[in-house]
């Protein structure tokens, strides 16, 4: 859109002379700086559970969560290595925590969301309360909030991080502390019983006397038997989006916005046999597959997934989505943030 001018020697001379000033013509990089639409150099990208399950567990013997501080293999963007993003914007990880083990508690100014992939007799403990992690299950760390993991079953547990690390780092604002541990045992004290957000903030009521102490949502599990059961009834009582199916995006109850001020989550219902229509949305996104096979065609690739795959699509590349049997996708992306500045676009709007 926006032309180089012609490289004469004259210029090329001047270009030279500003460079150790630090100082750069934007006649020859605007056309690189302001593009017509979004170009995002991320690729589409899949990753089969199947294929990383047994690193996971080879990590399992590596090191011990304590001394990894959390145990995780993280999921790199094949265009953005050593980056430890999946998108410009997000991070996304597979942690594994072994029966006995405590991930010690911490806290950090990035939010976290968890997706329970395997296993169910592990814990998550968020500012006091702790939560019982079972498959399909969406659970939030909040901003700056203290959080150590455990696991009290028999066997691993596996989950996805999603964390706005690339986010943070971008605008510096990173902030971390380890909790002094007097106890020896890394998990943080329990000060309120399970289930105590949900019933104060999960059941379409406020505490009368509540006020928000921060912009993320209070209810921090979002339990995927309520999830699925949703999607359950929307499903027989219609109409599908030709697009998404039935897709649902998970709030702060407290606000109405999204339960994680940075990152959107969503959880979608595809019947099977359905075949999406072509959509493009600003907001670059990673899913994970929760029930049911299909396939997801971004850009020039299709990608063929089955329970636990986790894959990612680029800003503004086509998605279409297909299913050979009911499916259900989680997924999650920087949509807040765009729609907080006024930037987020999708083709269909
Ligand atoms: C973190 O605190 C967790 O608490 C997981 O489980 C992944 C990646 C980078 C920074 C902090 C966790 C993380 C993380």
């Amino acid at each position: 859109m926006f032309d180089k001018p012609t490289l004469t020697s004259e210029r090329r001379n001047f270009y030279e002379r500003l460079d150790p000033h630090h100082l750069t013509p934007l006649w020859e990089v605007l056309g690189q700086l302001v593009i017509q639409q979004p170009a995002s150099p991320c690729r589409p990208a899949h990753w089969r559970y199947d294929a990383i399950r047994d690193y996971l567990l080879e990590a399992g013997r590596l090191i011990t969560a304590k001394e990894a501080e959390r145990r995780v293999l993280i999921l790199e963007n094949p265009a953005l290595r050593g980056n430890s993003s999946i998108t410009h914007t997000m991070y996304c990880g597979l942690q594994v925590i072994l029966p006995g083990e405590v991930a010690p508690s911490h806290r950090h100014t990035q939010s976290a969301l968890r997706f329970v992939v395997e296993g169910d007799g592990a814990y998550t403990a968020v500012d006091g309360e702790r939560v019982t992690m079972r498959r399909g299950d969406f659970i939030i760390t909040p901003s700056w909030t203290w959080h150590d993991h455990g696991n009290t079953g028999v066997d691993p547990v596996i989950w996805m991080d999603g964390l706005d690390i690339p986010l943070i780092r971008m605008l510096d604002a990173s902030f971390a502390e380890r909790l002094d541990d007097d106890s020896g045992s890394g998990a943080q004290p329990v000060t309120r019983p399970e289930g105590d957000a949900l019933a104060r903030f999960g059941n379409n009521m406020l505490p009368v006397d509540w006020q928000p102490s921060s912009m993320t949502s209070p209810v921090f599990h979002y339990p995927y038997e309520r999830s699925r059961e949703t999607l359950d009834r929307l499903a027989r009582s219609g109409p599908l989006h030709a697009a998404h199916g039935v897709k649902m995006q998970f709030i702060n109850p407290a606000s109405g916005g999204s339960a994680i001020p940075t990152m959107a989550t969503f959880i979608q219902y595809l019947p099977k046999g359905f075949a999406g229509s072509v959509e493009r949305v600003t907001d670059g996104t990673i899913y994970n597959v929760v029930e049911g096979r299909g396939r997801t065609t971004i850009g020039d690739r299709t990608f063929d997934w089955a329970p636990r795959d986790i894959f990612v699509a680029p800003s503004w590349m086509p998605v279409s989505l297909q299913a050979d049997d009911d499916a259900v996708l989680f997924s999650y992306s920087d949509r807040p943030i765009q729609k907080a500045l006024g930037l987020w676009r999708s083709s269909a709007n």
